[in-house]
């Protein structure tokens, strides 16, 4: 059974060993922020802080911090046979090749209906546990809002789902897109202009009308995972919460504008977005390790915040890796494997490491088919989605375990002739770059690392990796199997 509230999935997690109660008054001005970077970098557990300064509501932090806790949002231990996200996976897997799509418009076409005609649809439900509360005069100072780093503009909601609706094609969306606090009705709006949520924004701007906006605090963890995913912008990510809870989502109306909510949310925000307008926003620590320069972003005015009589407020604090994102974005990793293997079937496995914040490094391997194979597939991942951002592409062979990035150094450097190898290329990049020349463009480095073939113009001979024989291994396992 899905979870009906984040309390129940609290309770889950502490029935598992899984979280802390934090007693001890505590302040939301980086105190929390640094009990939770420490229990991060120790590979803790979640913390729930029931003593924040300044406001009555416990704050929940760390929640995803592990795949455990991942595969528990995702509900994954109750399935049969399921133990971690790669249950899902092979979910996603078996969807897909149940209807095999030939074109590439036909692939993407298939992946949104196979998810949206799926029995996990979204229903509309009179009201909810989100309508206990509802409050026309709402203070954001009543929340427990952290401000998580030193040099960080302000407080930050830093979970938020923001729901918004294309105003011609009435097609949802739902990111997770963090908002500077500026007073207690007014926050940043920080969609990167590649994301949905900004593209749905343009088309109010083009027509010179005010966006409704809602945003969603807590609820079912699978709902606030779904918010992250980088999915097709045709793909609702409350169908894709229903796919990956086993149950539609339940939504109510907001109270002042016509956006469904999770019914079974802890806070729900309901406001606007101006045309036109632009307020500074930031700077915030972020999950590169940097701080994200101060920029002028749009501005969401809030008119309505309902929510639980006994909400908890859901939080995360980004930062030097690992932290509690890393866990979502490896679930992502994992789930996303099987939807880039439709358009990239002789593709093995994929690695981005913790420390290439996601959008830095992906170690990629591939069964190799024809010469320059290695080349395609960077071009293809540099042209799918948010893979655009992907400042270094490894491509090694089917053999090499790209899990293991001592494995892919040791491979790699082995089997490269820089000047051979190496592909350069440029385009759109992660708003976080800050290394990048130009704020929206950086150049991409491509390393071929697969074994050179003859019709690659390679005469020279390839020698074989060394390797023991399968004989002799058997001998030895029982010699030391023995003792001796
Ligand atoms: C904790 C966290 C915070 C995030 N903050 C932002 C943000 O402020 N702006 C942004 O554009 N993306 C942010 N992201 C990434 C987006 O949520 C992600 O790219 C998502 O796929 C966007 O959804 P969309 O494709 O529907 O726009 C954040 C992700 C996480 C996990
Ligand atoms: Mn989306």
């Amino acid at each position: 059974m899905p979870y009906k509230s984040l309390r129940e999935f609290i309770g889950k997690l502490e029935a598992e060993g899984e979280l802390k109660r934090v007693e001890a008054r505590i302040s939301p001005r980086l105190e929390i922020t640094e009990y939770t970077d420490r229990v991060c970098k120790a590979a803790g557990p979640a913390l729930l802080f029931t003593n924040v300064e300044g406001s009555d509501f416990p704050v929940l932090m760390n929640a995803f911090g592990s795949m455990r806790r991942m595969a528990l949002a995702l509900g994954v231990d109750a399935r049969p046979g399921g133990r971690d996200v790669e249950e899902i996976a092979r979910e996603i897997a078996a969807l897909l090749t149940k209807q095999p799509p030939t074109t590439l418009t036909d692939k993407v076409k298939t992946l949104v209906e196979l998810f949206h005609l799926s029995s996990y649809a979204p229903r509309t439900v009179k009201t909810g546990p989100c309508k206990e509360v509802i409050d026309h005069e709402p203070d954001l100072g009543t929340l427990p809002v952290l401000t998580c780093w030193p040099q960080d503009g302000g407080p930050f909601i830093t979970l938020p789902m923001v729901f918004t609706k294309h105003p011609e094609t009435g097609q949802r969306n739902v990111g997770m897109y963090r908002m500077h606090v500026y007073d207690a009705r007014t926050t940043g709006m920080h969609w990167h202009v590649h994301k949905v949520g900004a593209a749905h924004y343009r088309a109010y701007e083009a027509r010179g009308e005010r966006m409704p906006l809602a945003v969603a605090l807590g609820g079912d963890p699978a709902m606030t995972y779904a918010a992250t995913a980088p999915l097709p912008e045709a793909l609702d990510e409350v169908f894709f919460a229903g796919f990956l809870r086993k149950k539609g989502v339940d939504l109510v109306k907001c109270e002042t504008c016509d956006l469904d909510v999770p019914a079974d949310a802890d806070f729900v925000l309901e406001g606007y977005v101006e045309p036109s307008e632009r307020r500074r926003e930031g700077p915030f620590g972020d999950h590169t390790g940097y701080y994200s320069l101060a920029d002028d972003y749009p501005v969401f005015h809030l008119q309505c915040l309902t929510r639980r009589a006994d909400p908890i407020y859901p939080a995360t604090v980004v930062g030097r890796p690992p932290m509690e994102d890393c866990f979502m974005a490896k679930t992502t990793e994992r789930l996303f494997l099987p939807m880039l293997n439709v358009a990239l079937p002789e593709l093995v496995d994929i690695n981005l490491p913790l420390e290439g914040v996601f959008h830095n490094l992906a170690l990629v391997s591939i069964r190799k088919q024809y010469p320059f194979h290695a080349r395609k597939v960077m071009h293809a991942l540099w042209g799918l989605g948010q893979m655009m951002f992907t400042k270094a592409i490894v491509v090694v062979d089917e053999e090499v375990n790209v899990q293991d990035p001592s494995e892919v150094v040791w491979r790699s450097l082995s089997n490269i002739d820089p000047r051979r190898d190496i592909t350069f290329t440029e385009g759109p990049t992660d708003v976080l770059d800050h290394a990048a020349q130009h704020p929206t463009l950086s150049s991409k480095i491509g390393i071929d690392a697969t074994k050179k073939w003859p019709a690659e113009g390679f005469s020279r001979e390839w020698p074989d990796p060394i390797e023991m024989t399968p004989d002799v291994k058997r001998r030895i396992d029982e010699l030391l199997g023995e003792g001796k």
